[in-house]
């Protein structure tokens, strides 16, 4: 057991840095050109490239995954409620907002964290006009029970699978399901563009439209400059973009091991669960939540945070407080949602990323043992 206190601080994630010489290499194209934004060559290359990895037919880039989620929202031109769940971050609530939709919260499933199709479809009123899902953790939603429910009461899905990227459901993208689907490229995700994000949708003529809406450009004479908003992504971003393609599976493994590492070291722990994927998924193993009975752990969540910090060892308690729990949304709160406050009380999520040591992991948990009974 290592006891010894740690000088370092250990991060809660660490962007990987991919090699300067590939990076450069795009610069230098970048320098020569002159085309620094505005759908340049790289923003092309990188949409395909992307499109090739993931599996999907058309993905539409963004400055990052807040603009990407706010624009496939206006891109359905939504009026009314928006049913959606109450423990995911800010963002997701502020595309509902900026789009002037009333948010519905409803309860989540204590085992994905997800919410439910039944609950989804418990909230449906005539004003109704979408879903927005979040695959929590990169854990996927009941996408064939919502699909079933959405088309059943002939309603629109836009899934946040901000944290989704390379996560594969029954060998289907998960980014391939619903209406549209948005992943988030910011330094702290599994796949970086530094900033970035990215809606997924099915047909060229959602793709053009969302383009049309995300650039300030007259294009064939018509102008999309009154409903649209400056939201692209540039050159220096995608060229970053390209040269992580190159990385992310061995990124991915690193994850998948140190998260078995973890799993190994914390099932000793009593009161310590760690959130369980589903066998029919292949996961990025984006973050590393524990959920913390203070009952059984004999120690509670705020606890543990406090002392990993003295330690040096940064933790996020995602997502905490709940969206429908900040102050400012008091006015939407619509339903009790027991599951979702007792799991953002109990939720931490510990540091993981590629090229954490197993040492750090040894630290890390031996640290929470210390305090759990
Ligand atoms: N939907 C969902 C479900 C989301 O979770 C998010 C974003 C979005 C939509 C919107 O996507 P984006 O618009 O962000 O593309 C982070 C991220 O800013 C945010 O992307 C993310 N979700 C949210 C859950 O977390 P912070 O404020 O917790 O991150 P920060 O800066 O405290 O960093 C966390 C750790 O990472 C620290 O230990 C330091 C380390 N770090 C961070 C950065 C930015 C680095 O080592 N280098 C870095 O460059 O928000």
């Amino acid at each position: 057991m290592i006891l010894k206190e740690k000088k370092d601080e250990i991060l809660l994630t660490r962007p990987f840095m991919p090699p300067r010489e590939e990076f450069d290499s795009y610069l230098r194209r970048i320098w020569e050109s002159g085309k620094l934004t505005n759908d340049g060559p790289i923003h092309a290359e990188f949409e395909e490239a992307l499109c090739r990895h993931l599996g999907v037919r058309y993905i539409s880039l963004f400055a990052n995954g807040t603009l990407a989620l706010l624009f496939a929202l206006k891109a359905l031109d939504l009026k009314g409620d928006i049913i959606t769940t109450p423990f995911t971050s800010i963002a997701t609530f502020q595309a509902i907002h900026w789009n002037r939709l009333n948010p519905v919260f409803v309860d989540i499933d204590p085992t994905d964290l997800n919410i439910h199709p039944d609950r989804l479809e418990a909230a449906i009123t005539p004003d109704t006009c979408a879903f927005l899902p979040v695959h929590v953790f990169g854990n996927p939603c009941d996408v064939n029970g919502i699909r079933e429910v959405a088309t059943r009461h002939h309603i629109r899905t836009v899934y946040d699978a901000a944290h989704c990227f390379d996560v594969r459901f029954n060998g289907i993208p998960l980014c391939d399901f619903g209406d549209l689907s948005v992943l988030s490229f910011h330094a702290t995700k599994v796949f970086s563009c530094v900033e970035g994000g990215a809606v997924v949708c099915h047909d060229r003529a959602t793709k053009e439209h969302i383009d049309a809406l995300r650039i300030l450009k007259l294009k064939d004479g018509i102008d999309n400059l009154c409903c649209g908003l400056n939201a692209k992504m540039n050159e220096i971003q995608a060229a970053y973009g390209m040269v992580q393609l190159n990385h992310i599976d061995r990124l991915i493994k690193q994850r998948e091991e140190a998260t078995h590492e973890y799993r190994g070291l914390l099932s000793e722990i009593p009161g310590i669960r760690m959130v369980r994927s589903r066998n029919d998924t292949e996961c990025n193993y984006t973050y590393l939540p524990v959920i913390i009975d203070p009952e059984k752990a004999g120690t509670n969540r705020d606890e543990v945070a406090s002392a990993l910090a003295e330690k040096g060892i940064i933790t996020r308690k995602y997502f905490y407080p709940l969206v429908s729990n900040m102050p400012e949304l008091s006015t939407y709160k619509t339903a009790d949602l027991p599951v979702a406050e007792e799991i953002s009380e109990r939720i931490l999520c510990l540091p993981l990323y590629p090229g954490i040591t197993r040492r750090d992991i040894t630290f890390i948990t031996d640290s929470i043992r210390q305090l759990s009974r």
